[in-house]
């Protein structure tokens, strides 16, 4: 199977971020944590790991807004002629503001730090000097693995009947940027980029199942029908991104009736899982994609620091294994997951159902 994946993440690694409480705690979306999945990937007969293609800004900008992608391009740079001159070493200043704009038609101000609140919705998505490089890297991965999987979607592999499939690992993250926001670690919605390039060639089924509501890509395609949204995710009613994620959210317009939200209790065991995942796989498999996208988030499993499931080591194999059976062209992208020790292991057995191409 083919992995794109690109050093340059290595350059977004912000020296903290705020917990709820005010508490400062070590950036959980760390470049350790692409250090432990390539080396499980490194250690398996399948994976071939590749270099992204640079697809320029042009699908990027068919997602995002412009006003704030030229925000996420400059801001570090505009923000720091501003410090006054200190011992501060840069690596460990954050571009995080504290004042955020609420969605009340708010004026966009010229200031950095006044675009920063009006484009950062949390304290999760600071910035440094080479998050843009970094997410521009990580957006080209997940469009990288989309072309080899439309370029290839006619084959099926002789090896296991398995049609085309590859892995984009992305990092930072993108599932819970939205058209004009960074939030939770995203700043560029690198599945959604890919979704909605790969949707000039037929329709496209984007599955999140990362821990967290993907309220971003809900954001993106609630309004169309051409790309079929679902997310399975720890119930927002308590847990983070709180505001979207509930199961009357179900598209609007000409998008009506085309996301669809599977929130789940804290102590999610891999049984309630996989029950709640047949009901999506049946929705994508009503809808007919050409492809399918899957954000996954290695923190569904036990024990993550930022989720509260039960999943095991098999269960996420076996959500892997259920996913495949679609029988889809498939493109996998990576999102969130906080347990760099167990990362490996839990995103190679999921990985190892789409093995064949
Ligand atoms: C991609 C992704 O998985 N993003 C998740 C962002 C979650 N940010 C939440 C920050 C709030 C932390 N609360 C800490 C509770 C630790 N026990
Ligand atoms: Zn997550």
């Amino acid at each position: 199977m083919n992995v794109y994946y690109s050093d340059t993440h290595r350059q977004h690694n912000p020296a903290f971020e705020l917990f709820d409480g005010g508490q400062r705690v070590p950036y959980l979306e760390n470049p350790d944590r692409l250090d432990k999945i390539l080396s499980a990937l490194d250690k398996t007969a399948w994976a071939e790991i590749k270099e992204p293609l640079d697809f320029g800004l042009d699908p990027i900008l068919a997602v995002h807004d412009p006003g704030y992608i030229n925000f996420l391009a400059s801001a570090w740079d505009e923000w720091i002629a501003m410090q006054p001159a200190s011992d501060t070493p840069s690596q460990n200043l954050v571009l995080l503001p504290a004042t955020f704009a609420l969605r009340r038609k708010p004026h966009i101000p010229a200031s950095v730090l006044g675009r920063a609140g009006y484009y950062i919705m949390d304290l999760s998505a600071g910035i440094v000097k080479g998050t843009y490089k970094a997410a521009r890297a990580s957006v080209n991965c997940a469009l990288s693995a989309a072309k080899l999987i439309a370029d290839n979607s006619g084959n099926i592999s002789s090896l296991a009947d398995q049609p085309a499939s590859a892995f984009a690992l992305c990092r930072p993250p993108g599932h819970h940027s939205g058209k004009d926001y960074a939030a939770g670690y995203c700043f560029i919605n690198n599945a959604a980029v890919a979704a909605n390039w790969l949707s000039a060639g037929g329709k496209v089924a984007l599955l999140d199942i990362d821990y967290h509501a993907c309220n971003g890509t809900q954001d993106i395609f609630y309004d169309r029908s051409d790309v079929l949204t679902i997310s399975l995710h720890g119930d927002p009613d308590f847990e983070y991104p709180y505001y979207a994620g509930y199961p009357d959210e179900i598209g609007e317009g000409d998008g009506l009736n085309f996301h669809h939200n599977f929130p789940l209790p804290s102590g999610t065991s891999d049984i309630t899982y996989l029950v709640a995942l047949e009901k999506a796989l049946d929705v994508i498999l009503g809808y007919s994609p050409k492809f399918l996208v899957v954000s996954v988030g290695a923190d569904i499993y036990k024990g993550d620091p930022l989720g509260k499931f039960n999943i095991s080591h098999k269960g996420i194999k076996d959500i892997g294994h259920y996913i495949s059976k679609l029988g889809l062209p498939t493109l996998v992208v990576m999102e969130g997951g906080y347990n760099n020790e167990d990362l490996g292991g839990n995103v190679t057995a999921f990985l190892s159902s789409f093995v064949g191409s």
